[in-house]
């Protein structure tokens, strides 16, 4: 079992750190077949259980060699636990020695939430609101993951919000984290998505601060997805926005989003940015922002904002059914991260 340990090619040691999620699949090399699309998320390695992926084993003579899962919808939830298995049978026979290299490197990860187990403050607080749930099974891997309900009425539908605090506030953070929105999702026009902001972040058509800023997504029609961004120079009363072009949300799979937020250098420079990437591809630049107006403390990112629900605040932005009445819409949420930029 020793040897066997020694003689697995860790691909990942050499980053400085890893994510939980990415910690227990350290010992394969996750990579999405040829000409399948993009759907992993390049630094975790972790790959969409809905498109083939080609699990690459290099350890000892009797694991070597690649195994091959060709996933799609139809037979998913067979592959998922196969997957499961496998990956659960990779962790036993030898993470451990390996992974004590990759600890002792600087973590770049100052927030984690999987929900698999110890929550945070957090998670807890996510958990115990109306409209989001802890449930299992739903989550990447078939871990657990945050359910949050869409439930309609007369200004779209109720909000799900929780923040939390990030154990240092710095310039720039990079924020990541997986959705799967429930099949036939109705995005109607659109809604709210996550984000980070500072001490107090300014959202919802309120006046700008000079501390004061937020970064977050919206997904809009069909599935679309834009940014949603409050800062000094903004020219209407909600915030500015840049569309993804080439991009859609399809519900019923797992997409995982990753945000870099970069705040102006100078409280005179509109040197800010943010930039999105879907499944492992960038789909929005967003730069030439002037965050905040005043280099204090207090104007860092200090918070990841777990914030969703459609709206705006009128019924047009509402889930209804055929027959006009308000509906409830659902999503699946795992694998927040907030890391440094190094
Ligand atoms: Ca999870």
């Amino acid at each position: 079992m020793l040897a066997e340990r020694k003689s697995v090619t860790y691909q990942q040691r050499r980053k400085p750190a890893l994510s939980n999620l990415c910690k227990r699949c350290c010992l394969f090399k996750l990579k999405p077949a040829t000409g399948v699309r993009q759907a992993c998320e390049s630094r975790d390695r972790i790959v969409s259980l809905h498109h083939a992926v080609s699990v690459r084993l290099r350890m000892s003579r009797e694991l070597s060699g690649t195994l091959c899962l060709r996933m799609n919808r139809a037979i998913g939830e067979d592959v998922m636990k196969t997957t499961v298995l496998i990956t659960t049978a990779l962790f036993l026979v030898g993470c451990g020695g390996d992974d004590a290299g990759a600890e002792n490197a600087k973590d770049p990860e100052v927030f984690v939430e999987n929900f698999d187990a110890k929550l945070s403050q957090f998670g807890q607080l996510l958990a115990n609101k109306r409209y989001a749930a802890l449930v299992e099974n739903e989550g990447m891997y078939g871990s657990n993951a945050i359910k949050a309900t869409y439930q309609g009425f007369e200004q779209g539908s109720h909000r799900v919000y929780a923040a939390a605090n990030l154990p240092e506030a710095a310039r720039q953070y990079q924020m990541s984290f997986a959705v799967k929105f429930c099949d036939n999702f109705d995005f109607v026009m659109g809604g709210k998505l996550h984000g980070l902001g500072p001490e107090s972040p300014v959202t919802g058509g309120d006046p700008i601060t000079a501390e004061g800023w937020s970064a977050r997504l919206m997904f809009g029609p069909e599935g679309r997805l834009r940014t949603y961004v409050y800062h000094q120079d903004m020219k209407g009363k909600f915030g500015d926005s840049k569309v993804a072009q080439n991009f859609r949300f399809i519900p019923g799979i797992y997409h995982q989003v990753k945000m870099l937020v970069s705040l102006n250098t100078d409280v005179h420079l509109a040197d800010g940015k943010v930039v999105v990437s879907v499944d492992g591809a960038e789909v929005i630049y967003h730069d030439k922002i002037r965050f905040r107006g005043k280099d204090t403390a207090a104007s860092l990112i200090h918070k990841m904002l777990f914030i969703t629900f459609h709206g705006g605040a009128t019924p047009e932005w509402a889930p209804k059914s055929e027959n006009g009445s308000y509906k409830a819409e659902c999503a699946y949420f795992d694998n927040f991260v907030v890391s440094k930029v190094i």
